[in-house]
């Protein structure tokens, strides 16, 4: 083994002074990232999708589990798995990413459940077109927002809830939105929602309520507090805020090389490196992908692969390196059709959402 390793000096192990809490370490054990490897796949391994689940995963009993359909409808649902399976389905791939993704890059940084930049993942989701259920409801003309309702429970900031999200009526009824019970062709693993989860696509994950129960059409805006209080970007903590709504472009990097167990610190030998990765933006379609060497200071297009018509899930980037002995920071940065970019330094909130400054991957070549 050729490793010449021994004339470079790597970063030290792992640093003790970042000053994480305890509390943070049990959020971030629990709701796993993917690893950045798995960025390789079109599809994530369901065991490999971020996970992110407020409260404790309900167990829910697929036979006696029902879907109520009320509000203001005509016809009020009660539906069993049976009834949805029985329906006509439809397959969306869709790459969800967590709202708080990039949060742990932030400072002062938001206390919540510390993602880097791995809250991601793609999944083929098959369901229910959400409009063809209300069809069937008949949702009445005084309908303003729809409420999802999963079968989970807890406090947050003092206020006990179900997980409750809405989403206005034009939104809930675009063609994509699912009420989806199979993730890659299988049923809902438990952590990502069994039986039925709402899925819509181009949004940051906290729309896509799991473990749904019940739908409701109101004649107001809701103001459940994870729409209201929780999934806001604010400056100061009394001002109302804007919702936290579809996914801002991102692109990022599969760690090129081979890493240190402790630091992640990538190394590479001399020579080609072929450099490649996803992107995606849930705003607009994907325009462009760049990618530096320099830290930002330079930068050139990658390779987009062809549009291969899913509309809501990444796509595969790549582009070669020279690589010569030294020390990089590489870095991608995405580029959607409507002009929304990755910003080089993090946009701070008090949530810390939707922080999607350009990826960046320090890296060693040997001698
Ligand atoms: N019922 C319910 N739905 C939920 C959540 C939750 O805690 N409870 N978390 C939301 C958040 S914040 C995210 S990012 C996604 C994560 O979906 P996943 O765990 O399947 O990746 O689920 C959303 N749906
Ligand atoms: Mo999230």
């Amino acid at each position: 083994m050729d490793t010449r390793l021994s004339e470079v000096s790597l970063p030290a192990g792992l640093a003790t002074d970042d000053g994480i809490t305890l509390e943070e370490l049990a959020l971030a054990a629990r709701n796993h990232g993917m690893p950045l490897e798995a960025l390789r796949h079109d599809l994530t391994p369901p065991g490999l999708h971020y996970l992110l689940t407020h409260y404790d995963i309900p167990a829910l009993d697929p036979v006696s589990w029902r879907l109520s359909v009320t509000g203001l409808v005509s016809t009020p649902l009660e539906l069993t798995l049976d009834d949805l399976r029985a329906r006509p389905a439809r397959t969306v791939r869709v790459t969800m990413e967590c709202a708080g993704n990039g949060r742990a890059h932030l400072r002062p940084r938001p206390i919540s459940q510390p993602w880097l930049v791995e809250a991601v993942g793609t999944a083929e989701w098959t369901g229910v077109p959400l409009r063809d259920v209300l069809a069937d409801a008949g949702v009445d003309d005084t309908g303003v927002d729809v409420v999802f309702t999963g079968a989970d429970h807890g406090v947050e900031r003092g206020v006990e809830q179900d997980y409750q999200r809405s989403l206005a009526l034009p939104d809930a009824l675009r063609d994509e939105v699912l009420l989806a019970y199979e993730m890659n062709g299988m049923p809902l693993p438990p952590q990502h929602g069994f039986p039925l989860r709402l899925v819509v696509p181009g949004w940051y994950g906290m729309a896509h309520v799991k473990w749904l129960r019940a739908v409701e059409i109101v004649d107001e805006p809701f103001t459940g507090f994870q729409n209201a209080v929780a999934y806001r970007s604010r400056q100061t903590a009394d001002e109302p805020g804007e919702p936290i709504t579809h996914i801002a472009p991102r692109a990022l990097l599969i760690p090129p090389g081979f890493p240190d167990f402790q630091s992640r610190h990538r190394i590479v030998r001399p020579g080609r490196v072929e450099l490649a990765g996803r992107a995606w933006s849930g705003r607009a379609p994907l325009a462009s992908v760049e990618i530096s060497t320099d830290d930002g200071v330079t930068w050139r297009e990658a390779t987009l692969a062809a549009d291969d018509g899913h509309r809501w899930a990444w796509r595969r980037w790549s582009a070669t390196w020279q690589a010569e002995p030294g020390r990089y920071t590489l870095a991608v940065r995405a580029t959607d059709a409507d002009g929304n970019t990755q910003p080089e330094a993090e946009a701070w909130n008090r949530g810390g959402f939707a922080n999607n400054a350009v990826h960046r991957v320090p890296v060693t070549c040997l001698p």
